[in-house]
């Protein structure tokens, strides 16, 4: 029996498990429950019961061997698989980050203009960037030969100045009017152009949003509540708007909008050079003339229109200082507005 032992003992440690096929006919020969050290077990029964506790401890000693063996064999076969599988990937390389993107401040706040107006029963209209003579001018009461006109810096796109950019969005407020009849609730939001010099104040690209009520009995009245609530929506409940009497050829009276500063609330500071006071824009009640010049009846029917600057908003409301940043796209800039919808 001890001899026995012996030779298994030599056998376990002989045993070559290089392979998935090896340490199976390892575990089948020793290990299993028809292996070598069962079929030694089973004759222990054989040996003389004073010699039996001894021959058994020596079998289990067997039996931990050959465990250990197979438990070894087994790890190294698995990490030997683990790395001939070469997909050719190097897992242990850093990911490329999946970086989001930003919208532009100034698509940010035109959204939000058009939020504001929406919950007042406003809608969106647009029109073309390319106009006529009619429409960005005649229409709007603009005299012929009028230095008013002259006031625009317009590009003309023709010789006899009938082709033009247009100098503002009032030309879609025309051509709704001469399209559809009242009532009228809309606002345009989008780009014009002028010709002048580029600076930190001004550029011949830039974006306005102008506003068109026409219905039997609107008033000043309307005007200014509506413009209230829109810059207590945009620049928050503590704003303030006064209007100052202005002049404009398309409206009579004409006001000029005032917000209460954001930067100084009001203190006075270098954005409202010590006033407390910015301008937002401009507004009044659509002239007789105008209304007429679209097919609207000025006796039945009065509005009130008004347009603002969206990157004069958009200046005010993030605090921007230059114009120029909104063209130049640099990242650093505009990934400052990352999470704002
Ligand atoms: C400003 C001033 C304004 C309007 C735009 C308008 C349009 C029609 C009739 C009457 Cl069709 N008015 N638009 C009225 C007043 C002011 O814009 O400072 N914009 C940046």
């Amino acid at each position: 029996m001890v001899e026995k032992i012996q030779q298994v003992e030599q056998d376990i440690a002989a045993a070559v498990v290089g392979s998935a096929a090896e340490l199976e006919a390892f575990r089948i020969a020793y290990i299993g429950r028809k292996g070598k050290i069962a079929a030694l077990f089973d004759d222990l029964k054989q040996v003389a019961p004073e010699q039996r506790r001894q021959v058994g401890q020596e079998l289990n000693r067997l039996k931990n061997l050959a465990q250990e063996k197979f438990d070894q064999a087994q790890e190294q076969l698995a990490n030997a698989t683990a790395e001939s599988a070469d997909t050719g990937f190097d897992f242990t390389l850093p990911t490329v980050p999946n970086t989001l993107g930003t919208r532009h401040p100034l698509s940010l706040v035109r959204s939000e203009i058009i939020r504001i107006f929406e919950r007042i029963g406003f809608n969106v209209s647009e029109g073309p960037e390319m106009e006529d003579d009619w429409h960005n001018f005649t229409a709007l009461n603009f005299p012929e030969n009028h230095p008013a006109r002259e006031m625009q810096d317009t590009f003309f796109l023709s010789q006899d100045r009938d082709k033009l950019l247009r100098t503002h969005t009032s030309t879609v407020q025309v051509r709704l009017m001469e399209m559809q009849k009242p009532p009228l609730r809309s606002i345009m939001p989008g780009r014009v152009y002028r010709n002048e010099a580029i600076s930190a104040r001004a550029h011949m690209v830039f974006h306005q949003v102008e506003g068109l009520y026409v219905d039997k009995n609107v008033s000043f009245a309307d005007l200014k509540q509506t413009l209230y609530y829109f810059a207590k929506e945009m620049f928050g409940p503590d704003t303030k708007v006064r209007f100052r009497p202005s002049f404009f050829p398309f409206t009579e009276p004409s006001a000029e909008i005032d917000i209460t500063c954001l930067i100084c609330k009001g203190e006075g500071c270098n954005i409202c050079k010590g006033t407390g006071w910015v301008e937002i824009g401009g507004s009044g009640m659509v002239d007789p003339n105008v209304l007429e010049n679209c097919s609207i009846d000025s006796e039945t029917y009065s509005g009130f229109a008004f347009g603002m600057g969206i990157e004069r908003i958009t200046m005010l409301k993030y605090q921007i200082k230059d114009l120029r940043l909104f063209t130049e796209n640099d990242v650093r800039f505009l990934r400052q507005f990352k999470g704002i919808l």
